[in-house]
């Protein structure tokens, strides 16, 4: 019988502006790489990317949207929270043994059980600010690059195989800023807290990142916020980072001052799905398991909540 084919280079599922930039700068470096979305694209898909000041290149993306008869020994999962159980649903039966899988959500709790074959190393990637977005379905705007925290549930010092390092060494040749970490449950706490903060404020006041500080009332709550979110990381074990949450909050607000939200963009697309359940509800959790009182998390997680229900019923 005809065995198949794996397939060295690197599949990326979630063709979203995350997707997108990591499919270019891979390529850019001589890097096999497909992208895959939820719609099947042509192939090669013509794709626009800028990284400002840099003017825009266009560029011919490989495409594929479902593993055929080649084995994926690298899958770089880059789709919404919500969309992951999906994604896999496609694209594990498709996994070489000891294959790669790399997590780049929003929040957590996008896992269930069994969702990945045993024989395969998943990792979770944590990023801290390399922001995007799209301006239109073909064109990212990269606007930001921060750290991108990887790491995985054993928490060794260093990754757990070679295949992992050389991993990390290409995306640092792509111009990313990888680095391993053996504690990177404390660095997606710490986005959360963040991004508990500027996404659903995003939404509520219908309005790109930078504005959060310009305005009146969400600059307030982004205090208020970060307040509450502090007094969660320290009761979590995380107080190292907590002092710094507000001014780590609107750094990155002001990084990306441009961006439109992941949660605002959902929000625009009207399908009423949100990254809320996992985003605000495991800090709200994490709150209730400790006793602390978060009635601002909550106040803004029903707000942002009834601005997704009202945008499905407009
Ligand atoms: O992660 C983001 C998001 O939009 O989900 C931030 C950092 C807030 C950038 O927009």
């Amino acid at each position: 019988m005809k065995q198949p084919q794996a397939s060295s280079g690197w599949q990326i599922v979630g063709d979203g502006a995350v997707g997108m930039v990591l499919a270019h700068r891979l390529h850019r470096i001589g890097e096999e790489v497909r992208l895959a979305g939820r719609t099947a694209r042509p192939d090669p898909w013509a794709l626009t990317f800028q990284h400002p000041p840099d003017p825009a290149v266009e560029w011919a993306c490989p495409t594929r949207s479902n593993p055929g008869d080649q084995l994926v020994e690298r899958l770089v999962v880059t789709t919404k929270a919500y969309s992951v159980e999906e994604a896999l649903a496609t694209w594990s039966p498709g996994l070489a043994d000891g294959a790669r899988v790399y997590f780049l959500q929003n929040g957590m709790g996008f896992r269930r059980p069994g969702d990945l074959p045993e024989n395969v190393r998943s990792l979770i990637v944590v990023n801290n600010g390399f922001a995007a977005f799209r301006p239109s379905s073909q064109s990212v705007v990269q606007t930001a690059c921060e750290p991108l925290w990887i790491g995985d549930e054993t928490g060794g010092p260093t990754p757990a195989c070679s295949d992992v390092s050389a991993d990390l060494d290409r995306l640092i040749a792509a111009g990313f800023l990888a680095r391993w970490t053996p504690s990177i449950d404390e660095y997606q706490w710490l986005k959360i807290a963040v991004n508990a903060v500027i996404n659903p404020l995003t939404a509520i006041f219908d309005c790109p990142n930078g504005e959060l500080l310009d305005r009146e009332e969400p600059r307030g709550l982004v205090e208020e916020l970060c307040k509450e979110n502090a007094t969660i990381l320290r009761s979590l074990g995380f107080g190292g980072r907590a002092g710094e949450l507000l001014e780590t909050t609107r750094n990155i607000i002001r990084a990306t001052s441009s961006n439109v939200s992941s949660m605002l963009a959902d929000l625009q697309r009207g399908h009423g799905q949100s990254e809320l359940e996992f985003i605000n509800h495991p800090l709200i959790g994490a709150a209730e398991d400790h006793g602390i009182p978060v009635p601002i998390n909550r106040s803004v997680h029903d707000r942002a909540a009834a601005a997704f229900v009202e945008s499905c019923s407009s």
